[in-house]
């Protein structure tokens, strides 16, 4: 970035790919076309060097009124991300400002401060807690004479490092490309290792288009590949809906134990990490609950503060899944620094995604290190305390998914005569049968339904005990 020969600061320069020239410089090249990174990003794909471990300044900004205190927590958390995408958090520094400073986010005279307290630590970057726009970090990058990142950076990054599925590194690579385009221009040495081209003046703007036409080409590709899956998912759902299962969907923040309580639940072996988004992608789970029905659980990416909004909207397809849902398992680690934090951050994310009407059954886990889940689930009336671990509460969550599942439906008893085979079939459908009885005029049947298929069906119906048993 040092000998990076462009001074004044930039605007933000927003790639609008409607005027892009049609690019058929490409030819067979983006069949064996590998994802962006492994050319625009270094071998590693991410944003963050591996090769050995960073030494990183944070960098926090409390904003108008904003609670200092708050801008501390944020920070430790960017810490937390920060060491989970292999890098050390060596300093942070903190700054009171009014608003940001639209060309440097912090103000030139803070970050020269900063670039001494790099320099003093021999710091290889900068991360800054708030999101950046493209102009800032190119401006900022110059003053600091290091990299300088945000956030949402560190975020793609980890999720990059975590993906494995397909539809997973689709969905990464999607928010990357829509993360990196804007900043083409603006990128120093490491985003661009295409032989000096980007960042230069004269031939290398062409390089740039080039490259730019590349990765808008790559962000179509995804965005169509995306949308298969998600068609996919759409006939999945509706055929899952004929089943008449509900689902039930586990959300909650990074880390507070979504994956182990599904395992618990569900005797699975979803994996479990001691680290933030171990779990990219929803995986779904038969439930048997104990009145015999059947529901599915599906495990989800878990959220933080400030997700960004590149991968809420990259992981559309996923997250459809909690959209969908007939109730929400908000799992909180009821251990944790600050449970309400997270409790309003996922709120945040859910409304984000549309799913903010779901209803959602609280359940703090990690009841085994302190009290504080039993406090928790004791002033949040309908919560439950689990621990995932030790399986204290599992039993009664299940119980407690069950009694909120049941006031969905209603509990039947119906008498269908022998020759009406299409009734039958259509309870069956419809409904979740319990009990078949084969009786002298026809069949007995005590099941499920909701109260549209109940409605259809009361000329056979012997009682309907209502909403709960
Ligand atoms: N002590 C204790 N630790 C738990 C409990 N439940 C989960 N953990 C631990 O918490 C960490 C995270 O658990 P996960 O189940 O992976 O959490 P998650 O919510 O699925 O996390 P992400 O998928 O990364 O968002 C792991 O180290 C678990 O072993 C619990 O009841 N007690
Ligand atoms: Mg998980």
């Amino acid at each position: 970035m040092v000998d990076d020969p462009i001074d004044e600061p930039v605007d933000d320069d927003p790639i609008d790919t409607a005027d892009l020239p049609p690019d058929d410089s490409l030819g067979d090249d983006e069949a064996t076309h590998r994802g962006a990174f492994g050319e625009f990003g270094g071998s590693t794909g991410g944003l963050i060097e591996r090769t050995f471990r960073e030494r990183i300044v944070l960098v926090g900004v409390s904003l108008g009124g904003q609670d200092p205190d708050e801008t501390d927590a944020s920070l430790d958390e960017l810490a937390l991300l920060v060491d989970t995408a292999g890098a050390d958090a060596i300093d942070r520094v903190v700054q009171r400002r009014v608003s940001p400073d639209p060309a440097t986010f912090i103000g030139s005279g803070k970050a020269k401060e900063i670039r001494e307290i790099a320099e003093l630590h021999d710091a290889d970057t900068v991360v800054f807690d708030d999101e950046l726009s493209p102009a800032q970090q190119f401006n900022l990058e110059k003053i600091l004479g290091r990299s300088a990142l945000d956030r949402t950076a560190v975020i793609l990054d980890i999720f990059a490092q975590n993906a494995s599925t397909q539809e997973g590194k689709a969905q990464v690579e999607l928010a990357q490309l829509r993360y990196r385009l804007p900043r083409l221009r603006g990128s120093g040495g490491r985003l661009s290792q295409q032989g000096g081209g980007i960042g230069t003046r004269g031939p290398g703007e062409t390089q740039l288009e080039v490259d730019r036409r590349r990765l808008v080409r790559r962000v179509h590709k995804l965005e169509a590949d995306l949308r298969k899956v998600q068609a996919h998912r759409e006939t999945q759902s509706k055929a899952r809906s004929r089943t008449r299962n509900h689902a039930v969907a586990l959300v909650g923040y990074t880390n507070a134990g979504k994956s182990s309580i599904l395992n618990v639940m569900t005797e699975s072996d979803v994996l479990v990490e001691d680290r933030l988004f171990a779990t990219l992608d929803a995986t779904t789970r038969r439930l048997s609950l104990p009145g015999g029905e059947n529901v599915f659980a599906t495990d989800t990416v878990g959220f933080v503060r400030k997700l960004p909004h590149q991968l809420v909207s990259a992981f559309k397809t996923t997250l459809d899944v909690v959209r969908d849902a007939d109730l929400l398992i908000h799992v909180i680690d009821g251990s944790g620094p600050d449970p309400e934090g997270c409790i309003d951050a996922v709120h945040g994310v859910l409304e984000e995604i549309g799913a903010g009407d779901v209803p959602e059954l609280k359940v703090f886990n990690k009841s085994d290190l302190g009290n504080g889940s039993t406090v928790l689930a004791d002033s949040y009336e309908g919560s439950v305390s689990v621990s995932a671990h030790t399986g204290d509460g599992i039993e009664e969550l299940i119980e407690a998914i069950g009694d909120r599942v049941r006031t969905m439906t209603e509990t039947a008893d119906l008498l269908v005569p022998w020759d009406r085979g299409d009734i039958l079939a259509a309870v069956h459908r419809e409904g979740q049968v319990l009990s078949e009885t084969a009786g002298d005029t026809g069949m007995s049947i005590r099941a499920r339904l909701e109260p549209a298929s109940l409605g259809a069906l009361r000329e056979y119906l012997v009682t309907a005990d209502g909403p709960k048993e």
